[in-house]
């Protein structure tokens, strides 16, 4: 029989003193459970009068956003923890570390990042993070190209792909990015001034079509090791750092899913900016910069992943002429693609964005929602004729009327 139940908070306290040099000997411990996402138990254990703490992050057996009767497998807390551990291997400075584990009872004991401030909520507040796009972009590139078929032995590639067979987290994107906003779906959530555009969703076949190439891809495509759900609420920063949380949504995907991550959560906040900044300077301000580092993010991605290739591919026929320039054109087109299921799933689907839904003004609110849409379609619609970057963001202008 399992031993899994839910920690308590004194359990949390007596596994995160159990765990050799992260507390003296004497501290006193408290522990606070500060989970505000949708699956699981976070528990933040630190030392009265010391600056020592830690984190314990715990899988419950189904989705807290929704209540027990929407089961999700245990094992993603293993394979979130394995994840952690693949990229911190691959970025040291851009993960957090794992301290210790069980798979039994689903948690994983790691670092604390308290110090940092979760991405969305900096965004909202209008902060600049002028080293993000850098970082970011190298994550990206390391942790996709050391994973993939050009930077891993293609052997050993496919006896790790069995470790992140993730069906019950894959079926959650499956159906809340990649359907449900298309059909008339019990998980979708939007309010009534904006029902038109949920409607025209469901009527739109030319762009169903484009969003099924796009799932198809997301089915099929074992290109890489994906974070699987890299937005903005998956990402701690400060000014000069950045740390990337969350992995349980890890498999092997297409590379640009986690790119159009990044990339559409950062233009839903630019969609929401003219609902947080009143003043017309500001707002251009702010606009620009989400544009900007938007842009950036793929930049550093590109640069990062074109010099691994170059310096550390080990698959011999990716060295033919004109490989590499298919092949990463190929995911820009389907970052693209993908940032915009993104957009549309957060305005009309199951769990939106805080970006959005807390503009306090309802007519802004309602501006920033169609606003998304515009732009999540029009990157959804022409993602295949993408060329560059620059015509992505002529995409994000038009859609925007800029
Ligand atoms: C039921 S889980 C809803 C969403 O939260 C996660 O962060 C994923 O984005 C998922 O789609
Ligand atoms: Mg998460």
């Amino acid at each position: 029989m399992s031993a899994y139940h839910p920690l308590t908070a004194e359990e949390a306290i007596q596994l995160a003193k159990s765990l050799p040099g992260r507390f003296p000997d004497q501290a006193e411990l408290e522990c606070r459970e500060i989970g505000d996402g949708n699956l699981n138990l976070v528990f933040h254990v630190t030392a009265k009068h010391s600056d020592h703490s830690l984190i314990i992050k715990q899988a419950v057996p189904y989705a807290k956003v929704v209540g027990e009767s929407w089961p999700l497998s245990l094992d993603r807390a293993r394979i979130e923890r394995e994840a952690l551990e693949m990229e911190h291997s691959l970025c040291p400075a851009l993960v957090p570390e794992v301290y210790g584990y069980s798979d039994e009872m689903a948690y994983t004991i790691m670092e604390d990042l308290s110090e940092y401030t979760i991405m969305r909520k900096g965004l909202i507040e209008g902060n600049s993070y002028p080293k993000f796009a850098e970082h970011i972009g190298e994550f990206l590139a390391r942790t996709l190209f050391y994973t993939s078929d050009l930077g891993m032995n293609q052997q050993k590639k496919k006896e790790l792909a069995g470790r992140f067979i993730n069906p019950d987290l894959c079926k959650i994107t499956e159906d809340l990015i990649f359907e449900d906003p298309y059909r008339d779906s019990p998980n979708n959530s939007y309010p009534d001034s904006i029902a038109d555009e949920a409607e025209a969703l469901r009527g739109d076949t030319e762009l169903h079509f484009e969003v099924t190439l796009l799932r198809h891809k997301f089915l099929t495509q074992g290109q890489a090791l994906l974070h699987g759900d890299l937005h903005t609420g998956s990402i701690f920063v400060r000014a000069e750092s950045t740390k990337v949380i969350d992995p349980e949504f890890a498999f092997f995907g297409p590379m640009g899913f986690d790119i159009g991550a990044v990339i559409g959560n950062l233009l839903l906040n630019y969609a929401a900016t003219p609902g947080w900044a009143a003043d017309p300077k500001a707002q251009q301000l702010r606009e620009q910069r989400l544009v900007q580092m938007s842009q950036d993010v793929w930049n550093h991605y590109e640069r990062n992943f074109r010099q691994l290739w170059n310096a550390d591919l080990l698959d011999e026929m990716s060295r033919t002429p004109g490989y590499q320039d298919h092949y990463v054109l190929q995911v820009l087109q389907d970052a693209a693609g993908y940032a915009g299921c993104k957009m549309i799933r957060r305005i009309v689907g199951l769990s939106h964005v805080i970006d959005i839904d807390t503009i306090a003004d309802a007519t802004a609110r309602e501006a920033a929602q169609r606003k998304a849409l515009a732009i999540g379609k029009n990157l959804v619609r022409h993602h295949r004729s993408i060329k560059s970057i620059d015509d992505v963001i002529e995409l994000v202008k038009q859609a925007s009327g800029n």
